[in-house]
């Protein structure tokens, strides 16, 4: 009963949002969208689950002045296996949904899927940087999460401004496109697909997992086609069948399709808004990025 209130909840405040959203989405775009979906393949089992006798990696928080919201703000981050201070690493921010902050995305253990995938020559050594996604002075998922829905906007300037330069100064990693990515879930999918696509000199590859109503229209995401063409590497969303808010990722790859943008969308089966999906669209897209 609760849960059926919630996403009612939920669902009411997508119309709203939809609605309010700058851009517009025309109302009501919930029905079915025909999409084309790329083949599911299923990971394979133990891919989340903690393995012995290989190298695992570390997690840490990390404190960085915002001078786009004016506080110090935190970030998780993880380092890989065997983790070199005198190597070069690629950068994956991570983010996370309406109801997170930076310590969300560890429900979706990135580290343990990550030390699996490298120990098995299946990804490139990776920072993965998670970061709160809510760039307003108190940040934490307090009251009505949904009425935050602008400080997921505002994130743009507190990532590309403010954590980006951060990370680059701790840490010894690359500082071109071609070694940063941006992925996430729901409200973080959204914030993806926006700041990614919006910033393809900064971005080569991006993902969508769930993504939500923050998700701008095709259009307004990708108003030169020849230009995405060119500039992005990598456009790769997941969403489950049970999700509400598959229209999001729908209605982006209806248009890559019928605009020859190359564009990946997996329908997880019997998928729900959940980290079971989530970790699923990890371990499928640190698979591809950084790869030349
Ligand atoms: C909405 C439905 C879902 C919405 C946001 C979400 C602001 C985000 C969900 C999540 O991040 O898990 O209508 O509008």
């Amino acid at each position: 009963m609760k849960k059926t209130l919630l996403t009612l909840a939920v669902l009411g405040c997508s119309v709203l949002a939809a609605q309010a959203q700058p851009g517009g989405m025309g109302g009501f775009q919930m029905p079915k969208i025909d999409v084309t979906f790329d083949p599911y393949v299923e990971a394979p089992a133990g891919f989340d689950q903690e393995r012995a006798g290989i190298p695992h990696g570390t997690l840490e928080t990390v404190e960085y002045k915002s001078t786009t919201v004016g506080t110090v703000r935190k970030a998780t981050v993880y380092l890989p296996p065997k983790f070199d201070a005198a190597k070069k690493y690629p950068v994956l921010y991570l983010l996370h949904g309406i109801g997170g902050d930076e310590r969300e995305w560890l429900q979706g253990v990135p580290n343990v899927i990550l030390d699996n995938l490298i120990a098995d020559g299946k990804a490139a050594e990776m920072i993965i940087v998670m970061p709160n996604g809510r760039a307003q002075e108190n940040d934490r998922a307090e009251g009505n999460v949904y009425a935050g829905f602008q400080a997921f906007a505002n994130f743009e300037f507190d990532l590309i401004d403010d954590l980006i330069p951060f990370i680059e100064g701790k840490f010894n990693v690359y500082g071109d496109k071609m070694h940063r990515a941006v992925a996430g879930l729901s409200m973080g999918g959204g914030q993806s697909l926006n700041f990614g696509l919006a910033h393809m000199d900064v971005f080569a590859y991006v993902g969508g997992f769930s993504s939500a109503p923050n998700t701008k229209m095709p259009e307004e995401l990708i108003p030169d086609v020849e230009k995405t063409k060119a500039e992005n590497t990598l456009l790769w969303m997941v969403c489950g069948n049970q999700d509400n808010l598959m229209y999001n990722s729908a209605r982006l790859k209806a248009f890559c399709d019928g605009h020859g943008v190359p564009c990946t969308l997996i329908e997880y089966p019997g998928g729900k808004h959940d980290f079971v999906v989530w970790k699923y669209g990890l371990y499928n897209f640190a698979q591809l990025i950084f790869r030349p």
